[in-house]
Formats: structure tokens, C-alpha cells, sequence
């Protein structure tokens, strides 16, 4: 049995992975910060009783900012593999905690790979480092590719080009099995509710459901190249299976602005949307709503932008090249981003349909989750 060690457990891409290896037949071990409150949501499914014999999957705490409790877990567990995802992810707030974010998203890498060196475990642990489309930043070139430059453009950025040279270094330093994936932003309904797309889709839900009266937003004009977390995990994977370690884009080689998934979210429950006005005072408006039960006028205003959501530097434009990955992986994703959405949307709007019932029903309810 491969054992699998996961950093950001219990994250959006922590959660899917640990599913893919334990199908798999992965023993899997991941490593969760100690918080004042739950954060194994997106994991509790996976949860096994450690009490209970031949278990698979284990949690270990720890935080990347703490080399030794690194060391020591991956001297406990011996891990065949190492996916590095844990990191300050959240490019806005990295602005906010430019240190914290070096440390953890930078140094975090490093202290892995040398804790790999140190342990003489060079032989044996392939590791995975989640780099990102950030990395490219200010447009040089597109459809980004794994010889486009970089350009970093925020201290999240900046952290994680640091990670992925680092990365680059100990494989030929060291002949270490690490590989770097450049994955472009990714989604799904286990999204951090603060990125764009999962506050989009939970802000339509809400306000169709008559529980939120307008979605505040930044910049409507940037581009991503969206697809989806269970998709892109898969990608993982696939780079530490084959013979020699390299560096592969993932993405879906489609670009589609902040503006028009809001359009494709509303669209989902029947409402068109028009937006209109001055780019700082742009708003978006109903212009139809095809389902009753949603009671939304013609003419309401459901989108404002709020400037405090606008970045010190912005990256305009990410679309990404997978040709590699298809070729060399044999990568197929399966989702289109219409299925991205319309999944994002059922489940949100099943989501805040209990809280609604459950507050209508007299209960008081904090966010729910399932
Ligand atoms: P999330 O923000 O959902 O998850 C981040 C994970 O990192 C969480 O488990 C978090 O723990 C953990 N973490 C944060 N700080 C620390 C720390 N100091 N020590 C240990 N763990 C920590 O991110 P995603 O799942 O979306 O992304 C996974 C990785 O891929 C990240 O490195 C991200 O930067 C990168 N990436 C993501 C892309 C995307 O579009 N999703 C695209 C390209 C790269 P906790 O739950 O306690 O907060
Ligand atoms: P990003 O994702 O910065 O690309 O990083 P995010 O969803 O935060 O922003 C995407 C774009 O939307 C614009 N935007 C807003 N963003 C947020 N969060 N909130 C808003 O209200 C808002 N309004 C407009 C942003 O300016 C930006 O242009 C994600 C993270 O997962 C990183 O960890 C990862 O490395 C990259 O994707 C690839």
C-alpha cells in the first residue's frame, strides 16, 4: 500500500485528493492546523476512528511554518508521496500578510524539501509543490505555457515563485522526484467561500432566495481560466506517476471574465442580467427572471461594485496551454465550466433552501454545511 502525505488536508484540493487516493488503495495521512474552532469540514467524511484496526486515513497537526513537526511527521510516515498543498492562498489577504504568506508559502516548500534531503528519503518520496497561473501575472504572453515567463504581481505571487524555483533546485540538486504543476484557478462547491466564484454563486442563491440584496464586487474585467478541483487533482497525481519528474500547465484553455460568470450564475436560475455604467460604478440589473418563486422586479439592482475589493495590482488576463499534460499525462479533464457552474449553483442554492427553512422554521442557524 502507497502512502500518500497531504499538507492543506483540509482545503478545496486537500479534500478531493485524499478521495482520489483513497480510491486508489492509498493509505493517506494529511496534516491539519490546530484551530479554536472545526476546520475538517470538507474532510469528516473521510474521517476514520482511529481507535478502529487497518485504518487509511490519518490526521496529523502541524503547520508549514514549523520544521521540525514537519520533519517529524514525515519521519513517522515515510510518505511514498508528498503533496505540498497548504498555503496562504488567498491573493488579496496576501497583501494584508505579506511575511506570513513568504513564510508559509515560500519557505513552507523549502522546508519540506529539505526535510525529504535530511531524512535521506531523496530515494524514495516524490514530491508534488502547487504552483500556480499566478505566477505569470503581468501578461507577457498568451496562452501561458511552461516556457512563458514569469511575472508575479502580488506577495502571494511572489511566495509562490520562490516555491516553485526552490522546487526546480532540490530535483537537480538532489535528484529528487519533485514536480511542479502549474494549475490555473479551479473550482468546485467545496470552494473557499471568499474567491470569487463561490461568493458569486452563494450570492446568487442568496438573493434569489430573498436572503441577500446585493453581490459587492472588485474588478468584473479580469480573466480566468476556470475549471474544476476534481478535474485538476487528478493532474496531480498523474505528474508523480510517471518515470522522470518535470512541470506541467493544467488548465482549460478558456477565458471567461469575473462579469460574464456572474452572468452564467444568475442565468443558472433563470435570471438575465445586464450590466451597465461606469467602470467603477458599474452595476448589474435584472432584466428578466424566468421562475416565479424567485420574485426578482425587472430593474433591481443585484451587483455593485465595492472598490475595497479591487487589488494594488491586478493580474487582467490567465489562460493556460494544457497541450503537455494532455500529451505526456494523458490528462482528460471532464468538466466544462457550464457544469462547473451549474454544480456550484445546486449546490449552493440546496444549501441556503435548509438554511432558509431552518430559519423560517425558528432555528438559528450560523452557515451551514453538509
Ligand atoms: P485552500 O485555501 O482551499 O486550502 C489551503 C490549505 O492550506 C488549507 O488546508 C489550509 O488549512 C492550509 N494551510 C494554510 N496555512 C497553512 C499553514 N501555515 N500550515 C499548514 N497548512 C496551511 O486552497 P486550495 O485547496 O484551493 O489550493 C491548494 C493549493 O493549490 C494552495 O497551495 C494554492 O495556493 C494552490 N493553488 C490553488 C489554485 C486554485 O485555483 N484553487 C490554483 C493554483 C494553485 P486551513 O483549512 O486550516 O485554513
Ligand atoms: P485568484 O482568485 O486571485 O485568481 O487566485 P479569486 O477568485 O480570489 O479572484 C479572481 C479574480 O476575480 C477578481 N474579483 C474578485 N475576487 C475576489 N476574491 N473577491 C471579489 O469580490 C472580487 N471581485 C473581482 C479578482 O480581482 C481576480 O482578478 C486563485 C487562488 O485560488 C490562488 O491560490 C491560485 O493560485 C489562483 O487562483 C490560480
Amino acid at each position: 500500500m502507497k502512502k500518500a502525505l497531504i499538507t492543506g488536508i483540509t482545503g478545496q484540493d486537500g479534500a478531493y485528493l485524499a478521495e482520489l487516493l483513497l480510491t486508489k488503495g492509498y493509505e493517506v495521512h494529511g496534516i491539519k492546523r490546530r484551530a479554536s474552532s472545526f476546520n475538517t469540514d470538507r474532510i469528516d467524511h473521510l474521517y476514520q476512528d482511529p481507535h478502529e484496526k487497518d485504518i487509511c486515513f490519518k490526521l496529523h497537526y502541524g503547520d508549514l511554518s514549523d520544521a521540525m513537526n514537519l520533519t517529524r511527521i514525515i519521519q513517522e510516515v515515510q510518505p511514498d508521496e508528498i503533496y505540498n498543498l497548504g498555503a496562504m492562498s488567498h491573493v488579496k489577504v496576501s497583501f494584508d500578510t505579506p511575511e506570513y504568506t513568504a513564510n508559509v508559502d515560500g519557505l513552507g516548500t523549502l522546508r519540506i524539501l529539505e526535510a525529504v534531503r535530511l531524512l535521506a528519503l531523496t530515494e524514495k518520496t516524490k514530491i508534488y509543490q502547487a504552483s500556480t497561473s499566478e505566477l505569470y501575472g503581468l501578461v507577457q504572453q498568451v496562452p501561458q505555457t511552461e516556457k512563458t515567463p514569469f511575472y508575479p504581481r502580488s506577495p502571494y505571487g511572489v511566495a509562490k515563485l520562490y516555491a516553485y524555483w526552490i522546487t526546480v533546485n532540490y530535483r537537480e540538486a538532489y535528484n529528487i522526484f519533485a514536480c511542479n504543476g502549474i494549475l490555473f484557478n479551479h473550482e468546485s462547491p467545496l470552494r473557499g467561500e471568499t474567491f470569487v466564484t463561490r461568493k458569486i454563486t452563494r450570492a446568487t442563491a442568496k438573493i434569489v432566495l430573498g436572503m441577500q440584496d446585493t453581490l459587492y464586487l472588485g474588478n468584473l474585467n479580469a480573466r480566468r481560466d476556470w475549471g474544476h478541483a476534481k478535474d485538476y487533482v487528478e493532474a496531480m497525481w498523474l505528474m508523480l506517476q510517471q518515470d522522470e519528474p518535470d512541470d506541467y500547465v493544467i488548465a482549460t484553455g478558456k477565458t471567461t471574465s469575473v462579469r460574464e460568470f456572474v452572468q452564467m450564475a444568475f442565468g443558472e436560475v433563470g435570471v438575465t442580467l445586464n450590466f451597465s455604467g461606469e467602470k467603477e460604478k458599474e452595476i448589474g440589473t435584472v432584466v428578466s427572471c424566468s421562475i416565479p418563486e424567485y420574485q426578482l422586479p425587472r430593474g433591481k439592482e443585484v451587483v455593485k461594485i465595492d472598490p475595497n475589493y479591487h487589488r494594488p495590482t491586478e493580474v487582467d488576463l490567465l489562460i493556460g496551454d494544457a497541450t503537455k499534460c494532455k500529451e505526456k499525462l494523458n490528462w482528460n479533464p471532464k468538466y466544462t465550466l457550464e457544469a462547473l457552474v451549474a454544480e456550484m449553483m445546486e449546490s449552493d442554492l440546496k444549501l441556503f433552501r435548509k438554511e432558509k427553512y431552518l430559519r423560517e422554521a425558528g432555528h438559528d442557524t450560523l452557515d451551514y454545511h453538509e
